[in-house]
């Protein structure tokens, strides 16, 4: 059965990056991966694409063709895939069973909000038994302003509602909140979507006028409390893989390494001969049901200290660590090559 996730989110919220951090991270943990561009004006795809909609159309074939602007094009380029879903069913097929796709949708938010061409498309996918999650990516330098969060806010709640999928809304680039200057809660305070009655006074200095319109719809949000979000620093594994293992519990996915894959630290190796198996034994403690039934480790009280709290000591800290690898692979590699610079031979 496939499994994936519609990656949306606004311009610039990181939505290809991630892809692209995923199937780095992807590849290197063994698991399958394959990523679909379906924005046809992603002219700079980083990552290896599996499936590229501008194989289709390309949203400067829409504009010249029907006289549109670039956000009419893009829409109309919606429209098309759906009216050819079959060519994208097709592609799809040939990823085989078993493919994990990421699927990178354009920052137009109306896409994901109210056009009904990506919701039909993600009903299609549903319907040819892809398990799909959607993960929507938000700037974390929203959450710095209390207005600019509430409208977060309501546009991941929207967002929610429109798709119908299992829903993970991220703040995205947590490692550069820091610059935006002080948070005036902590982060779990936005993250949680906590007592939001708190941000009245800010909300009030920020727009007299609007104060209670402002109060009405953070109380609208609050009683459904439906939304919360995770953390994301792409460049950050511990991140990276926190967000994996939550978006995993979404779609229900469990992977199971293949039996020849290399185990992972701390796993007990299963014994030498099956009468030895003691009962403090626990063979293949990575395997189905710790993966998926087991607890999320990472808090979002880490990630403030990662982030917010001590982030140059932090930083500092994995220099180092950084630093001291680099030194010992350089070592490695001296040894290896031997005094005089040429390279030993296995046999020598
Ligand atoms: N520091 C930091 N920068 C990030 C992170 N994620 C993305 N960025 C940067 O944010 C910018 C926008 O990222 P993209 O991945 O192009 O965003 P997008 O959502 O695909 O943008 P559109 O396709 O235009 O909607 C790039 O300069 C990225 O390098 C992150 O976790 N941390
Ligand atoms: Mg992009």
């Amino acid at each position: 059965m496939p499994f994936g996730e519609i990656v949306c989110g606004a311009p610039g919220s990181g939505k290809s990056t991630y892809c692209y951090g995923k199937h780095q991270l992807f590849t290197a943990l063994s698991r399958p991966i394959s990523i679909v561009n379906l924005d046809p004006a992603n002219d700079n795809i980083p990552y290896p694409c599996a499936i590229d909609i501008a194989a289709l159309i390309t949203l400067q074939d829409a504009m010249d063709a029907h006289g549109l602007g670039p956000n009419g094009g893009m829409l109309y380029c919606m429209e098309y895939l759906e009216a050819n879903f079959d060519w994208l069913e097709a592609r799809l097929a040939e990823l085989g069973p078993d493919a994990y796709v990421l699927f990178d949708i354009p920052g137009q938010v109306e896409l994901s909000t109210n056009h009904e061409s990506l919701k039909r498309i993600v009903l299609r996918l549903a319907k040819i038994g892809f398990r799909l999650a959607a993960v929507h990516l938000c700037d974390a330098h929203y959450v710095t302003d209390a207005a600019k969060y509430v409208s977060v806010l309501l546009l991941s709640l929207r967002t929610m509602l429109q798709l119908e999928l299992p829903h993970i809304n991220v703040l995205s680039k947590v490692d550069l909140i820091s610059q935006y200057g002080d948070l005036d809660f902590n982060l779990d305070f936005y993250t949680e979507v906590q007592d939001l009655s708190y941000l009245e006074n800010t909300l009030n200095n920020a727009s007299p006028r609007y104060a209670a319109l402002n109060m009405a719809l953070v109380s609208l949000i609050e009683d459904f409390s439906l939304v919360g979000f995770e953390t994301l620093a792409v460049e950050d594994k511990a991140s990276m893989l926190h967000l994996a293992r939550a978006i995993d519990r979404a779609t229900g996915y469990v992977y199971v390494p293949p039996p020849n894959a290399p185990a992972p630290p701390g796993t007990v190796p299963p014994p030498a001969h099956p009468h030895q198996a003691t009962p403090s034994s626990r063979p293949n403690d990575y395997a189905l049901f710790s993966s998926a039934a087991g607890p999320m480790k990472a808090d979002v009280r880490d990630v403030q200290e990662r982030w917010v709290d001590a982030k140059d000591a932090w930083d500092a800290y994995e220099r180092a660590g950084w630093r001291r690898e680099g030194e010992v692979a350089r070592g490695m590699d001296a040894e290896r090559k031997g005094g005089d610079g040429s390279e030993k031979g296995e046999m020598s």
